[in-house]
């Protein structure tokens, strides 16, 4: 390992330094040596469907222009239609169909009358992310016609469940929706507030919302939300939220969108891992993460979680109840400056002191990206070399990585690399074909995120051009 200071042991010694000085931790230069590399597996990308040009609502900003639209997730509507939904950030909710059928509004957020507010740079608020109950379809069933949706909303728009008094850039709302004909591609019905959080600060807000997709009808899990929640945001967390359960920040969640009790507008599941003990959140189901934006589970039930990470460490972690991922402690395996007494910076190599943090499963530094969205493990039928492999997004720069879901090691660090990407006939980076200006630095980058339908097939949405592209054998 290199350090950013080459300082040997003999000149140490040679200085004669106490012991003590030797225990000093030293900052590592390049925390992971190896870079990703593009293996065996290729896949076609074609394009699926074009979704319309939206504009900043604070569009006096023209340093945010470049997003053509700001899609972020693609997920199925769990009734066998095959029908599809896709969210623009900046407020639209579209539907369209697993054989590609023009893209048209299911419901536009800007709309209603509920405290939308986008306007808040970096561009991390909006209509965030959206799932449906798995008994949507059911009628007569107490899910059915219910989607959920998380959003910004203006700070005085509501008391929020949570840090009401530190919400000085604004707070993430949870809506639950019921539709008066769930089959209808256009929403009409009612909606009702289940969740609201404080946040101080624009960015690392609310991210995907999720039920688990295997959760069998009369069991625990059945009908439980999942969502994660950022570390409130700025950077390094400076509430220290990460290794603090007494706020639902850098954390997933588990709350029962249906229960709603005296006074709040969701229940808490009796199982989760924090339920009555004193000055913890009941709402915690896993903690210490820094921006778990997106998250998922294997058909076997195995959850998967990209964190995405501060200066160093991206992170995939397997979900488990009641686990402390470390943030703000660790980045990645390694420690922060901050377990050292150090303060914001590089990492340093493992302390002892914090052996019950839990490590991810896969990780990658700074020299191969900067924030890991999350995937999906395939699988669907149309691509058999896909089979098994959590696929997942580097989602600046656009790159599509992949470690062996079916050989996977729990307990230790899996190999990732880099999936081959042919667009029609030809091996192509994404950013060459969806890049856009980077808002933030110099360069394109791309916002890829990973979608998925009810076949299990994967999809590339992206936020530079509009298109969504799908997977195909290549
Ligand atoms: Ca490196
Ligand atoms: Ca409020
Ligand atoms: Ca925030
Ligand atoms: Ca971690």
């Amino acid at each position: 390992m290199r350090y950013v200071k080459e300082v040997s042991l003999t000149t140490i010694l040679g200085l004669g330094l106490a012991p003590a000085a030797l225990a000093q931790p030293r900052p590592l230069e390049d925390p992971i040596p190896e870079a990703i590399q593009k293996g065996d597996l290729v896949v076609g990308v074609e394009p699926f469907v074009r979704f319309p040009r939206t504009i900043e609502s604070n569009d006096e900003s023209a340093s945010t222009n470049p997003a053509y639209a700001r899609l972020q997730y693609l997920v199925p509507i769990p009734d066998g239609s095959g029908r599809l939904v896709v969210n623009d950030l900046r407020g639209v909710l579209y539907i369209t169909d697993e054989s590609g059928r023009a893209p048209t509004e299911f419901m536009d957020m800007r709309t209603m009358d509920i405290g939308f507010d986008d306007s808040m740079f970096p561009n991390e608020s909006g209509l965030v992310s959206v799932t449906f109950h798995p008994q949507f379809a059911e009628e007569g069933a107490p899910g059915y016609g219910k989607l959920y949706a998380a959003y910004s909303a203006g700070s005085a728009t509501g008391v929020a469940d949570y840090l009401d008094d530190d919400a000085e850039s604004h707070e993430s709302v949870i809506l639950e929706f019921t539709a008066t004909d769930p089959a209808a591609d256009e929403f009409s019905g009612t909606s009702r507030e289940v969740f609201r959080i404080g946040q101080f600060a624009p960015n690392h807000n609310i991210g995907t919302l999720a039920f688990n997709p295997n959760a069998a009808p009369g069991s625990a899990d059945f009908g439980m939300l999942y969502v994660c929640l950022g570390d409130g945001g700025a950077a390094h967390d400076p509430r220290d939220f990460g290794q603090s359960l007494e706020v639902p920040q850098a954390a997933i969640i588990r709350i029962d969108p249906l229960g709603g009790e005296a006074g709040r507008g969701y229940g808490i599941p009796s199982d989760n891992p924090f339920v009555g003990q004193a000055g913890m959140a009941p709402e915690i189901w896993a903690s210490g993460l820094r921006h778990p934006q997106h998250f998922s589970w294997d058909t076997d039930g195995k959850m998967f979680i990209g964190d995405i990470g501060q200066n160093q460490i991206e992170e995939i972690n397997l979900g488990r109840a009641g686990a402390n991922y470390g943030w703000r402690l660790r980045e990645g395996t390694f420690s922060s400056g901050y377990a050292v007494g150090r303060g914001p910076g590089p990492v340093y190599p493992r302390q002892e002191s914090d052996a019950d943090l839990v490590d991810p499963i896969a990780q990658y530094d700074h020299d191969d990206g900067a924030a890991v969205g999350g995937g999906y493990v395939y699988r669907g039928s149309a691509i058999p070399a896909l089979q098994g492999k959590f696929v997942f997004a580097e989602f600046p720069r656009g790159r599509l990585l992949a470690i062996d879901a079916d050989n996977l090691d729990p307990d230790g660090l899996n190999e990732i690399t880099e999936v081959r990407l042919v667009f029609d006939g030809q091996e192509r980076d994404l950013v060459d074909v969806a890049g856009f200006p980077n808002t933030y630095g110099p360069g394109n980058r791309v916002d890829l995120r990973v979608g998925i339908d009810s076949d299990g097939e994967l999809y590339l949405v992206t936020k530079g051009d509009g298109w969504v592209y799908k997977l195909v054998a290549p």
